[in-house]
Order: structure tokens, then sequence, then C-alpha cells
């Protein structure tokens, strides 16, 4: 029979550990995904409003850029199914070109059908990306009227101590 080598399986917990602490941690009022920090927003503002909140919150925040089907369902998760969201997704500064407010890569998207249409009616063209949560479409993005006012969810990158 084999010897569990004790000083193996505590060096593995050791490792473990640190890999966890690798991760960092999130500030009071944000949680953690991924080695990044979210905190839901419930009060409805402009989207130019909501990205200068997340400004203001922290010098490292922005309105919440995702990249991956699991950070949009966790993005979701956070709002409660309380109504639509603002995320930082955009085409402000360069029609139809989507760009994050962190600057991050925007090769992930998750557009409703008919989405980016690029108008919200006869008044206004759609600018700024908000994530369905009340419809059969939940957790799809809609490119919206950047004038209407919606709830929100900031990132910032987790808080790492030097090792
Ligand atoms: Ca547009
Ligand atoms: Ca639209």
């Amino acid at each position: 029979m084999r010897k569990v080598d004790y000083r193996i399986v505590y060096l593995e917990v050791v490792i473990w550990h640190l890999e966890i602490a690798d991760e960092g941690s999130c500030p009071t009022n944000w949680l953690m995904f991924n080695g990044n920090c979210y905190r839901f927003y419930d009060c409805m503002v402009e989207w130019t409003l909501a990205e200068t909140e997340c400004r203001v919150a922290s010098p490292l925040a922005h309105l919440v850029s995702i990249h991956s089907d699991e950070e949009n369902a966790f993005v979701h998760g956070m709002q409660g199914g309380q109504n639509d969201i603002w995320i930082g997704m955009n085409d402000r500064q360069n029609e139809g070109v989507g760009e994050w407010t962190d600057g991050s890569d925007n090769s992930y998207v998750n557009w409703l059908p008919g989405e980016p249409d690029n108008s919200c009616g006869l008044l206004c063209n759609g600018d700024c990306v908000e994530m369905q949560v009340d419809t059969s479409y939940s957790d799809k993005w809609n490119l919206e009227d950047c004038a209407l006012e919606k709830r929100f969810i900031c990132k910032q990158p987790s808080i790492k101590l030097p090792q």
C-alpha cells in the first residue's frame, strides 16, 4: 500500500491558498469574479453619469466590460432581476464601432436578435448598450438611447498586494 506523504499534501494546500490569494481582494460592497471586482448600483441615471459614478467610485473603475458567457451570466445575476442595466459598451466615439469604456478587448458580444440596431426610434440614435433583464431575452444586449435612466454595474481589477 502506498503511503501518503503529508508533506506533499501540506505543500499542495499551501499552493492552493496562494492561488486564492493571487485573485486579490475587493473593497466592501464589491463582488469578486475571476480577479475583478463588481458593484451593482441601485439608482437610475443616464449612461454618461453611470460611467462618471464608476470613475468617482475608484480611479480604476469603469462601467462593466464583459468578455465571456460566464462573466455575462455573473453580471446578469448581480442586478437581482430589477430592470435593464447600463454596461460599458458604446459607439459614441466612432458610429458603428463598439468599444468598452475601460478600453478592453471588444471581441465578445451578446446582442439581442436584430441588434445592434443603431436606432431607438425616430428621435434618437442608440450609442449606449444595456443588458436586458426583464424580457424573454434576459441577459442579451441592446443598443439604446444614452439619455435613458437605468441602473448600472461598475467593474475594477481586484486589489493585489505585493508578493
Ligand atoms: Ca450608434
Ligand atoms: Ca436597440
